[in-house]
Formats: C-alpha cells, structure tokens, sequence
C-alpha cells in the first residue's frame, strides 16, 4: 500500500492478504450498462496475466468470498466525482465509490496493488495476492492533465489511444490534444477540407503527416471518455496557423496561399484579423469540432502571436470567445489571452510568464503548466537524444518538486483548476519517443494533482516511485531509466 502512485489520501493496512485465484469473478452494482463496462475493463486488465476467466456479473448486496465486488450503492457524496473507498479484506475486495468515475479511478489502486507482472500481456505464474486494509481516496484538483502536440508529428489512433490508457493508469483525467499548428493542421473540418488534405500533408522534418477523420476523432474522444477521461480539442489561433493559411488563400490578407512550412520557428504566422471571412473560418471549425465533443471545453490556443499586432490580437481573443461560447463550450486558453477581457467562464493556462496573475485578477481559473517543471519536452539532461531544452533540463526530481499553488506569485489554491504537462513534438516521431519523455516524469505530475501536498518528499518518492519500474516494463513502457530513482 505504501508504492501507490498517486499517494491516496487515506490508508491503513491491517497485515494480512486477499488471494485472486482462478475462481475470483467481478461482480457489479447496480447492473447498468455502463457498471458492466467498468467492470470489463478490470477484467481486461486481469485476465491476460492471471490467465483467469474473471466474469462480469451482476451483484445484489453482499458481495460472495474470493471476488470483487464494484459498487455505487451507498457511496458517500463526500467523496465526490472521482474518489472511492477500498476495503479489502482476506475473503473479498470492496470498492465503493459515490460515481462511476470514481469506480474507475479506484480500479487503478487495485492494480497497482497486486504484484508488478498483474501488467504483463502473457499469463504470469503469479501468485496474486493484494495487502488488506482501507483506502479512502479524492483527488485535490478537478483538472489533471496532459497534452500532445499531433500537429508538429502526427500520431496515429493506435498510438494516442496508447497514451490515453498510460494516462488514465495514474488517474488523469484530461487528454488535451493540439490539433493545429504551423506545421500541420489535423482534423477534418468538411467545410473546409484543403486543411487537412494540404495542410495536414506534412510535419516537422517533411514526412507525410496526417490527419483524423472525424469519425477518428470521435472513436479517439469515445476511448478516452470510457476511461473517465475529458477530450480538450484545441485549434491554436491567431498565430500558429501557418498550416490554415497554406490551405486557404482567402484567409491570408494579401490572398496568397504558402507552401506548407516544415520547420520549427514560432511566432511568424497570424489569421487576417481586418477580414471577415476569418470569423467564418473561427466559427465554421469550432462549430464541427464543439459537435464531436462532449467536454464542455474548447482550446483556444492564443499563444506567441507575434505576427497579430496587440490592438487585433484583443479584439480576436474577445471575439473567439463569444463563437466558443454560442457554441456551447467554455474558453481554455494559453496566458497571453489574461491580456484581454476574459469570460468569467474562461481558464487560462499558465506556461512561461506572469500573465496567470492578471487572469487570477479577473477571477478566471489557472491550469499550471509551467515549462521549466512540467513541460514533457523539456531533455532530462544534456544527454537526453529527444527534446529541447529551451525552459532548461526538466530531470525527475524537477518536474516532481514543486507545488501548484506557490507557483505563480497572486495564483493560489483557489484560483487553480488543475494541473496539466504537455508534450510538445518537434522532436517526437513515435509512441515510443512519446513514452521516453513522458516516463517515469508523468506519474510525478499525476501526484501533485490528485494527493495531498503536505509530507511530500523527494527521498520518499523516488524510491516510491522504484518500485514502479517492474510495473512499467510489464506494461511495456519505453521509459527512462534515469539515475535519479534506486530502480528495483
Ligand atoms: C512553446 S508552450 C510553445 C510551443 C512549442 C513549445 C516547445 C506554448 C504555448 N508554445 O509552440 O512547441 O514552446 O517547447
């Protein structure tokens, strides 16, 4: 109980163990649809290693020896959306939770309760055996996060599906994809389709890029909700649109369409704020992507618009706002947009610079995502092959020593949604490069998200964290073996 990670808020071990054999089945409660699917998933995760059967099956009451038993009845509201309790003893596992997220959240303590080879994809000798005691668990922040840029590398379905079960492993619970940026622009809008059949054509370093088909996005947004995970589609404007504007010629001001762009400077693209169209554009590819999306939020990017003079980058910031929300979302943002007058519903994400204060000022919510701690670019060290290094190296304990609401100077607990790490990929071309930036740095950020602050300690996690080297090779995981962590 002592290797969770995220650390739970309560837990007591009393000493002795609970035993999966091959008898064990999983029964739920009440008996929807959507109780089954959660169960099914915690089979799927058991049965490869165990080689059991591990049924679903619907329970009424007091669960039977030997099984696990998943239920909403009699869950305490105080545990809120995602937080559950586990009661395990030698004759049964009880997890109760208030909602069935929070069901989902708690499947993840189980696994990582049993032994490390639970993880494995061929059947292990076991034996399975989980330490009983009591969890009673909630996250602190609502919002806990990473992004992937698809847009300067494209990443197949398969690949951010991958990403999505690794996340949702270490109980995040929002998946911000970057769908557009100079390099590429990655979801087919069917009123504008040259997007993504000229502008999706290529990435950094000139490959052939790629694109989603809505019917992909949607299949991508589905498989992240079945893990109680958000989808926040984010189109970057009014800078980062070099793909847009190499699309559309109309959208340029001079009316003359780029070639596409290959390379990785930031700053030099901008939308035609003077032209009307632009509007039509915005709303055109908020409206079919707000449809595709069940999260109330839509991403505006808003970043390094340095080719958008201020007067026009506050007039499109304020006025975007308003498309998003006749569209019935709510404004995320990069800081920059503190420049303008924010909705009172819109949050604003905090990467480099001070702004997250003045959008604290208008009472506007905070996702910290600061680049020199939680940027999953940023190299380990000099001697990291993938990444930059422009926030400066980011090593485990860099990116796990810090705390959201000392971070920026005017932003507390208060003000703070979230936190989110992103990846940006100029460098990345591969799931495997994604899960070498991202491991073992990730499951530091899903800590400061969901457990309490207070006794955190380096010392204490990193050899926390040791033990969860055998888990991530079980699941296959191309992690860094950085000689920070006493790796077991
Ligand atoms: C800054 S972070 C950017 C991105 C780059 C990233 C590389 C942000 C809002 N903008 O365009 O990809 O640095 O680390």
């Amino acid at each position: 109980m002592s290797n969770l990670i995220p650390m739970p808020v309560y837990a007591i071990a009393t000493g002795a163990t609970f035993s999966l054999t091959a008898t064990a089945n999983i029964y739920v409660e009440p008996g929807t649809a959507e109780m089954t699917g959660i169960g099914q998933y915690l089979a799927d995760k058991l049965k490869p290693s165990t080689g059991y059967g591990l049924q679903v099956l619907t329970a009424s009451g007091a669960p039977q020896n030997g099984n696990i038993y998943l239920t909403t009845v009699g869950g305490d509201p105080a545990l809120g959306e995602e937080g559950y309790e586990l009661t395990i003893t030698q004759a049964v596992v009880n997890l109760v939770a208030y909602q069935p997220a929070g069901l989902f959240r708690g499947i993840q303590t189980i696994r990582q309760l049993l032994p490390p080879s639970i993880e494995s994809s061929t059947v292990q000798p076991g034996s399975w055996k989980i330490a009983t005691g009591t969890i009673r668990d909630y996250p602190r922040f609502a919002w806990r996060g990473v992004m992937l840029d698809v847009a300067r590398h494209f990443f197949r379905v398969d690949e951010v599906k991958r990403y999505i079960d690794l996340i949702a492993t270490y109980k995040m619970n929002r998946f911000h994809m970057h769908l557009s940026d100079d390099q590429g622009w990655r979801i087919m809008i069917n009123s504008w389709p040259n997007l993504v059949t000229y502008g999706g054509s290529t990435e950094v370093g000139g490959g052939p890029g790629g694109y989603y088909t809505q019917a992909e996005y949607a299949d991508i947004v589905a498989y992240a909700q079945s893990r109680y995970i958000l989808v926040i589609p984010e189109i970057d404007m009014p800078g980062h649109t070099h793909a847009a504007l190499a699309s559309y010629a109309e959208l340029n001001c001079n009316t003359v369409a780029p070639s596409v762009y290959t390379g990785t400077e930031v700053g030099f693209s901008s939308l035609c704020i003077d032209k009307e169209i632009t509007f039509t554009f915005v709303d055109d590819v908020i409206r079919e992507i707000a449809a595709l999306t069940p999260s109330p939020y839509f991403h505006i990017g808003g970043d390094e618009a340095a080719a958008t003079n201020t007067a026009d980058y506050v007039h499109f910031i304020e006025r975007v706002q308003t498309i998003v929300q006749a569209h019935g979302k709510q404004v995320v943002g990069w800081e920059e947009i503190a420049q303008t007058n924010l909705l009172t519903t819109s949050v604003v994400q905090h990467w480099n610079s001070d702004l997250a204060q003045t959008a604290a000022q208008q009472d506007a919510k905070v996702i910290m995502s600061p680049a020199s701690r939680a940027y999953l670019d940023m190299k380990y060290d000099a001697a990291t092959p993938l990444g930059l290094d422009w926030a400066g190296f980011t090593d485990v304990q860099d990116a796990y020593t810090w705390d959201p609401a000392t971070q920026v100077a005017g932003v507390s607990e208060s003000d703070i949604l979230g936190v989110e790490a992103p990846l940006w990929s100029e460098t990345l071309q591969t799931i495997a490069d994604i899960e070498f930036m991202a491991f073992p740095r990730l499951p530091g950020y899903a800590e400061i998200g969901w457990s309490p602050a207070t006794g955190r300690s380096w010392n204490e996690y990193s050899t926390r964290l040791a033990t969860h080297g055998p888990r991530l090779t079980a699941m296959g995981v191309n992690f860094y073996l950085s000689p920070e962590i006493p790796w077991q």
